[in-house]
């Protein structure tokens, strides 16, 4: 299958700084030799705006209806998008594309990104990004993206996640998104931890987008970006757990973010991104 490589390099309205470095970074160590030589055929597509002034949300909303218009792209030839982002907040923008599709989405992340602008104590939007998906906040500029409908809190599944804020975690435990701590996949392995919900969820909907903000890894074995908490997932535990997704639900698009790589002084977190990317264009199918 035709894998559609969807670069984003933004970190916050920023061209190429701190995690917006992270695409490029993977791409010239060698990301689409990588995919070759497993077996895929991965196609480029980067992602540019072109606003004169570059500002968080404005741009960061820009860049997802460029990304919803990318992952349509790719879904109508039917190749395999994978957004290899600065920001969580790229989801909006894939989901977006996959649509009138139902779309669940798999959430790999040390955060819980369900903060909203009254409840989030730093104003970053990519803390919002699933809150966004879900139609909780931002609803207006949400609606501009392309093809965007929310996606139902029961069909949104966050795995590994274990920093939240206050009111963060008041607001999930309110809601119906579903939650898989890393301990469960540690004591209980992928599909022992995900696979009920898994089959759920593959009830739901037509497929899922899998986001992997890489923060899910244990910082002290993987250092992502300036937020990563130690306790996470090993490489190996979030690469079996993205084989347990493939293997209940039909995988329709990939993303993943939130890599400085300035963070990674060992060069340990960019061997483990370019297997993660490589085991999710095997997830796909055809959307
Ligand atoms: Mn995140």
């Amino acid at each position: 299958m035709r894998v559609r490589l969807i670069t984003v390099p933004y970190d916050s309205g920023h061209f190429r700084d701190r995690m917006g470095a992270g695409p490029e970074h993977l791409l010239k160590h060698g990301l689409k030799d990588w995919l070759r030589d497993a077996g895929h055929m991965p196609v480029a597509a980067n992602i540019h705006v072109d606003d004169a002034f570059l500002a968080e949300n404005e741009t960061g909303f820009g860049l997802m209806g460029a990304i919803s218009a990318e992952v349509r792209r790719a879904a109508d030839q039917a190749e395999f998008p994978i957004v290899l982002a600065g920001n969580c907040s790229s989801s909006v923008g894939t989901v977006a594309g996959l649509s009138p599709r139902r779309v669940g989405v798999v959430w790999f992340d040390s955060h819980g990104d369900f903060n909203t602008p009254d409840t989030s104590p730093s104003g970053f939007l990519d803390g919002m990004a699933v809150a966004i998906l879900v139609g909780h906040c931002w609803r207006q500029l949400a609606l501009k993206v392309d093809g965007f409908q929310a996606v139902p809190e029961r069909a949104v599944l966050l795995v590994g996640a274990r920093d939240f804020d206050a009111d963060e975690r008041d607001r999930l435990d309110r809601s119906a998104v579903g939650r898989v701590s890393e301990t469960a996949v540690q004591s209980q392995g992928a599909d022992g931890a995900l696979g009920v919900a898994l089959q759920a969820l593959a009830r739901e909907v037509d497929g899922v987008y899998v986001h992997v903000d890489l923060d899910v890894l244990d910082a002290d074995m993987a250092p992502v970006n300036k937020f990563s908490t130690p306790g996470g997932l090993t490489p190996e535990q979030l690469l079996d757990c993205l084989e347990a997704v493939a293997r209940h639900v039909p995988v329709l698009a990939a993303g993943v973010t939130a890599f400085d790589p300035t963070c990674d002084t060992e060069g340990a977190t960019t061997e483990v991104a370019l297997k993660v990317i490589e085991q999710l264009g095997r997830s796909g199918t055809a959307a």
